[in-house]
């Protein structure tokens, strides 16, 4: 059964549509997310996961480890 969550992550440093691709794909390939849409304008991702299999931080971590920044709200 899973849990349906939708969070939007503000991100720091994409310049390009190169940078959103990537954000997209560290996020797809993260376990538990079930949907992303990133943008550079507003710089941001919002993603749909499955709260049962990761979360918030989890999220932020795959990002961070893709090269960007995470700003906190
Ligand atoms: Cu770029």
């Amino acid at each position: 059964m899973t849990a349906m969550l939708t969070t939007t992550i503000k991100i720091k440093g994409m310049t390009c549509m190169g940078c959103v691709n990537s954000v997209k794909n560290a996020l797809k390939n993260a376990t538990g997310v079930i949907q992303v849409d990133a943008s550079l304008n507003p710089p941001q991702a919002a993603v749909q996961y499955d709260q049962a299999s990761t979360n918030i931080d989890l999220l932020k971590e795959a990002i961070i480890d893709a090269g960007f920044e995470v700003v906190d709200a």
